[in-house]
């Protein structure tokens, strides 16, 4: 019943015909590109340890100066999508990028969207849009589509973050490019601060305000204490998340990837709807076992792993006395803007 016909079946000059004329016959391929059910799936469940990752980026930082690379990365590349295409999924790119002290990565902009996820360091500091952001550990700084960045470090040891992009999409669409700029002038004010307690914003009398992306730091402080509070609160509230959010619009932080974080409770387990958007779980404090289908990764601080989409996955918090803190990038607002997001019983 699956079987529409192979294009062995069709007689070769017919093919040869078609070939010649640029043409295809549908028949033989439409399973493949409508496969029943459910959508055939490249990414791969899969676990980066930060004990494998950090060694080789110290290591980086020795072979390759920040001059020559402009940004020192080492890509988080599926093995499902194959490793050159430096895809976590199908939309999702992953680096950890290493800034040493005193180093300098110039500015540019880009059409990607990206966001960092301070894992270690301090004394590192990231100017976008020429707010300038410091990066503590678990901040999220944003660098939307567009927008100038560059990154020093004043410090004295290594710094390194996540970077998430919505690349793979983005090259996709035949539409990635970046152009490089001077340094930026640093402009008074910080959004964070501008938007500091929730549900109060600041009237925009004068200015400001309708700038696209008015937030561009979200502290890890703030975020932690806003799950305590959610938590105390809601005792029996299962899933303790925040969305990081325009806080001027309550819509995701950026247009095509979600950002979320997460606290299990002490010895909590916390199996996540099926749905179709990939995601990705980094731990910023604690440790955390992720469970993908058969999958078992055993996570600890600064771990990083992706499940793919329309898969269960179930979180346990490894600590029966300590609550464990995870960051999650996942494809919901591009699921949702193309219609195809959807939840799976
Ligand atoms: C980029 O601009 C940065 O600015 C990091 O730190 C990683 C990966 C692909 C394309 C652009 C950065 C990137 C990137």
């Amino acid at each position: 019943m699956n079987d529409l016909g192979r294009l062995e079946d069709l007689p070769a000059d017919y093919v040869a015909a078609l070939t010649a004329q640029n043409l295809v016959p549908l028949w033989p391929n439409l399973r493949g590109v409508l496969p029943p059910n459910k959508p055939r799936i490249s990414t791969r469940a899969t676990h980066w340890p930060y004990a494998a990752i950090r060694p080789l980026l110290i290591q980086a930082g020795e072979l390759t100066p920040i001059e020559k690379a402009e940004r020192r990365v080492l890509v988080l590349a599926n093995p499902g999508h194959g490793l050159d295409k430096m895809q976590a999924s199908a939309a999702m790119y992953l680096g950890m990028q290493l800034l040493l002290p005193g180093e300098w990565a110039p500015s540019h902009r880009h059409t990607p969207n990206a966001v960092r996820m301070v894992v270690e360091g301090e004394g590192a500091w990231s100017t976008v849009d020429g707010e300038k952001c410091p990066m503590l550990r678990g901040d999220l700084i944003l660098t939307p589509t567009g927008l100038w960045h560059e990154h020093g470090h004043d410090g004295t040891e290594p710094v390194i973050w996540l970077d998430v992009l919505d690349l793979p999409l983005v090259y996709y669409m035949e539409t990635s490019y970046h152009v490089n700029g001077g340094r930026q002038d640093v402009t008074p004010g910080h959004g964070e601060r501008s938007y500091a307690r929730g549900g109060l914003l600041p009237t925009p009398v004068f200015e400001r305000a309708n700038k696209a992306y008015p937030m561009l730091r979200y502290p890890w402080a703030d975020a932690r204490a806003a799950l305590e509070s959610l938590a105390a609160n809601q005792p029996e509230e299962q899933a303790v998340q925040i969305t990081y959010a325009n806080p001027q619009t309550g819509a995701h932080a950026e247009n095509i990837l979600g950002f979320y974080a997460l606290m299990l409770r002490p010895g909590q387990t916390l199996t996540l709807p099926t749905r179709s958007p990939a995601m990705v779980f980094h731990v910023i404090e604690g440790g955390a076992n992720v469970q993908v289908t058969d999958q078992n990764f055993q996570l600890a601080e600064a771990d990083t792993c992706c499940a793919p989409g329309y898969t269960p996955v179930t979180l346990r918090n490894a600590s029966t006395t300590q609550a464990a803190f995870i960051f999650i990038a996942d494809e919901t607002p591009l699921h949702q803007k193309l219609g195809v997001y959807e939840t799976r019983p």
